[in-house]
């Protein structure tokens, strides 16, 4: 009833499949910067592409009354192109910044305790979830937390304006060409244009979606028909907690736990050797796998009782030696499918913690 597995990319994924690419040069001028006889250029290049966008959107079934309603409407966004331009670095070889100030910010006591009183509020539609999904109705919380504050932002860029404006721009012109027809879909299923608002990015709603993705896992959770992830609580945690199935969520077996290592150790000993073929850089950084019982033996102690001895897990010190360390599951890495950052992941774990517990770890 699920659907099969997909991997599909959050907004924080689309950032770092940007970061990743690098920069020719050869589109690399924003069109915020240029002269004004070059922007009226770009605005008429800007028309004329948005005339292909019609064709391949037509041509993949979006009905003609959506595209007459919305393509001589669309605008050109400098600003989009700016913020697309600003993102940072994350460059092979530049320096990793300390987790420790990140989780200060993002796992702070006003989000917990927000979380925390959600999560209390919603516990009967929650742990139907659970029951249903295996997803942990804390792990829904934080990330709905982590995404847009429990709802408090979730973006106010048009998201056709935007995401026409990002496929014109050209650097990743498959992607939002893609997730601009997804939206006109959206429209063709009856969402008003008015209501389809996000990120410059493109991400939208409470779970911060790509439009494709709302397509593929948005449920609707409080029985009305329509997965209203835009103000809806139920319809928001269904759909997050649906996406994690589609990305293989084992039940009963957590994120991972902290751990403690003992003096001894050589660490890395342990470093990984392969090459994960995406979100490199995010794998590196995780040990080899071994089951909890030989980390054991090695010396590094879980310090909660959640993991059976048989579990692969990876050991990870965002922080370098002698610093706090966390065993990681399978299901870390459904965390990371979300959006592939070890500081998103990392803190979506502790906030799902410090939701649960009432206490920060
Ligand atoms: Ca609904």
């Amino acid at each position: 009833m699920w659907g099969v597995t997909s991997r599909v990319f959050g907004l924080a994924a689309v950032l770092a499949v940007s970061a990743s690419v690098p920069d020719t040069g050869a589109d690399s001028l924003s069109f915020a910067q240029m002269p004004s006889t070059a922007a009226a250029t770009a605005q008429s290049g800007f028309r004329s592409f948005t005339e292909q966008l019609r064709a391949r959107a037509a041509g993949e079934g979006v009905s003609a009354r959506t595209l007459d309603q919305v393509i001589p409407d669309l605008t050109f966004l400098p600003r989009v192109v700016e913020l697309d331009r600003a993102q940072p670095g994350g460059a092979p070889g530049s320096a990793i910044p300390r987790f420790a100030p990140y989780r200060a910010r993002h796992v702070d006591a006003s989000r917990i305790e927000r979380g925390r009183s959600r999560y209390l509020a919603l516990r009967p539609l929650l742990a139907r979830v659970e029951t249903e999904t295996g997803v942990p109705e804390e792990i829904m919380m934080a990330i709905y937390g982590h995404e847009t504050n429990y709802g408090s932002f979730t973006g106010s860029f048009d998201l056709l304006n935007s995401l026409a404006t990002l496929a014109y721009e050209g650097r990743r012109r498959e992607l939002f060409t893609a997730e601009f027809i997804a939206t006109l879909k959206m429209m063709d299923r009856g969402y008003a244009r008015s209501k389809l608002k996000g990120s410059w990015a493109g991400a939208t709603g409470y779970p911060q979606f790509l439009p494709s993705m709302y397509l593929r896992v948005a449920r609707d959770g409080d029985g009305d028909g329509r997965a209203d992830i835009w103000s809806s609580e139920p319809d928001a945690l269904a759909s997050i907690a649906n996406y994690f199935v589609n990305a293989g969520w084992r039940r009963g077996v957590p994120w991972g736990v902290p751990a403690s290592i003992s003096g001894s150790i050589d660490t890395s000993r342990f470093a990984a050797r392969t090459v994960s073929p995406r979100c490199e850089r995010v794998f590196s950084r995780h040990s080899q796998w071994r089951t909890v019982a030989e980390w054991r033996a090695l010396g590094v102690q879980p310090q909660r009782g959640s993991l059976r001895d048989t579990e692969l897990v990876t050991l990870f010190q965002p922080d370098g030696p002698n610093t706090p360390a966390w065993l990681l599951t399978g299901n870390y890495r459904v965390i990371l499918d979300y959006n592939c950052s070890n500081f998103y992941a990392l803190s979506v774990g502790l906030l799902a913690d410090a939701v649960a517990t009432g206490v920060p770890d």
